[in-house]
């Protein structure tokens, strides 16, 4: 017979689920669990600067290892501040757990100091979520969480406990199993080989792979298939790394800012083979006009997913990985040389344009510099802006699971701290954060987190003193009305960054801003690299919200192509 508290059963149970790292911060209502957590002797606690930090931090250790990972938080305000970061893993699929205190039972409904219904409130941003109502619930709800977290479509469950659960003492005779995910059902043959069928009668099919292929481990999958076909593939935002970026079956990233021959060869395709995806409109642009010849071939693991946007002709409800690898000797090996010729044409006539990606400290410079100094097996984290999606143009993506960027939701402040949780989860991997000016500031503080955990994290700083992205579409869709989208004070980032006790160099003033750099990469631990860059220079190409994607404006750099 095993008797201990509610709290000490908690710890046990994530330490049986292969737990070893949370990020979180303490506070009255869970201290019990912080008390018990002291004892572990395999979970080391990681001190974070703000719950929305721990949260991102867990995510970041959740998108490398594609496992759940955990994050603690205290209730009321501790509580509030995970909200952001549940629902960022919820629109992009990330399993994560969080843990928050509660007030006691008994005062639970008076508005009691630190009560709010975090139950209630995280309801929409969680997959699921629970509040335990008595010790002995907590024997069946933590691996139910862990199941329910990594099974099927991953997600994030928050777990709330009241702080009298924690302090309560059980007796129980043995431990439950881990939760593990569920094992997905089988694809159904016929449902396969009408797939195949349809793949095999079409003349221009296009492979269009998401972020559910990273998560289902089916990138090897994916490019087998591709291969196979011969067919033309595109990723979304959370797909890339499905295939390497230089294949030369790749057009890169689809949609609003995608490389003009990607969109295009969209708009001829007959056959769109969809994996893993969920037609998001940043993708898709006016989904109406998207891919208007093709029949669809959608497999998901989210059978809610399939027909939410646009119908398929044929469904295939399941594991991605499965259904690619179940496709694979359905398909003829007889890729239609006619439309890899007319894709490789539109790859030549209309390739992705980069302007000064020589300049070192240009934006696109410091994404490749990085690239090289951090080599193939970097992980790469961003924040939201203009800066994310020139990474997600450029960056030589080589490798599922190496690109963590806030895809659904878009947060601000995602990169900092789940490049800390990456580099936590993956200490053996160069992890490289492009930020913005605005993105960076809205979770700075968690430059104290990194410098306290060495964590290897190269924050290259894009500084537009702007929210660039904002100020472009004001430029581009507001008739050049700029407002609130410029910050009137420069902040000093590398004052700030060494505030912290975090090395950092500004190549701004450097002599040899290459050499500069390559001194931060080899400097173990974290590093700021400041750059200055251009307010004025827009991403292109972009789509204009709401429009097809045939209709991307080109900008400057597709100028001399264009005339
Ligand atoms: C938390 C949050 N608030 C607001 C936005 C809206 N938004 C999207 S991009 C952007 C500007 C980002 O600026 P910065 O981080 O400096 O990057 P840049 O575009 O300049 O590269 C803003 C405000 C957002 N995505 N997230």
């Amino acid at each position: 017979m095993f008797r201990m508290t509610g709290a000490e059963v908690l710890i046990r149970l994530l330490e049986r689920q292969g737990i070893q790292t949370i990020p979180g911060i303490p506070g009255g209502a869970n201290l019990p669990l912080y008390d018990a957590l002291s004892r572990s002797p395999v979970i080391r606690h990681v001190l974070a600067r703000h719950e929305q930090g721990a949260g991102f931090m867990a995510q970041g250790m959740a998108r490398v290892t594609g496992k759940p990972q955990v994050f603690f938080a205290t209730s009321g305000p501790g509580a509030t501040n995970t909200l952001t970061a549940l629902a960022d893993a919820k629109l992009d699929s990330v399993p994560v757990i969080c843990i928050t205190g509660q007030v006691p039972r008994s005062m639970i409904g008076t508005d009691a100091f630190q009560e709010v219904d975090i139950y209630g409130m995280s309801i929409p941003a969680t997959k699921h979520n629970f509040l335990v109502r008595s010790v002995e619930e907590l024997l069946t709800v933590i691996p139910e969480a862990f199941r329910i977290a990594a099974s099927g479509r991953p997600g994030p469950v928050l777990v709330d406990v009241p702080k009298d659960v924690q302090c309560a003492e059980v007796a129980f005779a043995s431990w439950p199993e881990p939760g593990l995910p569920a094992t997905p059902r089988d694809m159904p043959a016929g449902d396969l080989i009408r797939a195949a069928e349809m793949i095999n009668s079409s003349k221009r099919p296009m492979l269009y792979l998401g972020g559910g292929v990273i998560q289902a481990g089916a990138a090897g999958a994916a490019r087998a298939f591709a291969e196979k076909g011969g067919i033309p593939t595109v990723m979304t935002l959370m797909g890339l790394g499905a295939i390497p970026s230089d294949h030369p079956l790749s057009l890169g990233m689809l949609g609003m800012h995608a490389a003009p021959c990607a969109n295009l060869a969209l708009e001829e395709c007959d056959l769109l083979i969809a994996a893993g995806v969920r037609f998001d409109d940043r993708a898709t642009g006016k989904v109406e006009q998207f891919c208007p010849g093709a029949k669809v071939v959608h497999m998901d693991i989210d059978p809610a997913e399939l027909g939410k946007i646009r119908p398929a002709q044929q469904a295939l409800v399941g594991d991605v990985g499965q259904a690619l690898q179940g496709l694979l000797p359905l398909v003829e090996d007889r890729p239609n040389q006619e439309w890899l010729d007319r894709v490789q044409a539109l790859k030549q006539e209309q390739p992705m344009r980069l302007g000064d990606a020589k300049e070192v400290r240009s934006a696109y410079g410091l994404i490749f510099e990085a690239a090289r100094l951090a080599g193939p097996e970097a992980v790469v984290a961003t924040d939201v802006g203009q800066h994310q999606m020139r990474t997600a143009q450029a960056y030589p993506f080589r490798t599922p699971r190496r690109w963590l960027t806030s895809g659904g939701l878009g947060t601000m402040g995602f990169g900092l701290p789940a490049a800390i949780g990456a580099s936590m989860a993956r200490p053996d991997l160069p992890v490289i954060c492009f930020s913005g000016d605005g993105s960076l500031l809205m979770n700075i503080q968690e430059m104290a987190t990194a410098v306290e955990q060495h964590a290897n994290v190269k924050i290259v700083l894009m500084n537009n003193n702007a929210l660039g992205l904002v100020r472009q579409q004001q430029e581009l869709f507001y008739e050049g009305n700029l407002f609130a989208s410029s910050y009137g004070c420069c902040v000093d980032f590398v004052r700030i960054a060494e505030g912290f006790g975090m090395r950092a160099v500004n190549l701004d003033t450097s002599a040899d801003p290459a050499a500069e750099m390559a001194r931060a990469f080899d400097h173990p631990g974290p590093c700021l690299i400041h750059a200055t860059v251009d307010a004025a220079q827009n991403v292109y190409p972009i789509v204009p919200p709401g429009a097809a994607n045939k209709e991307m404006l080109k900008g400057e750099e597709y100028a001399d192509a264009c005339a």
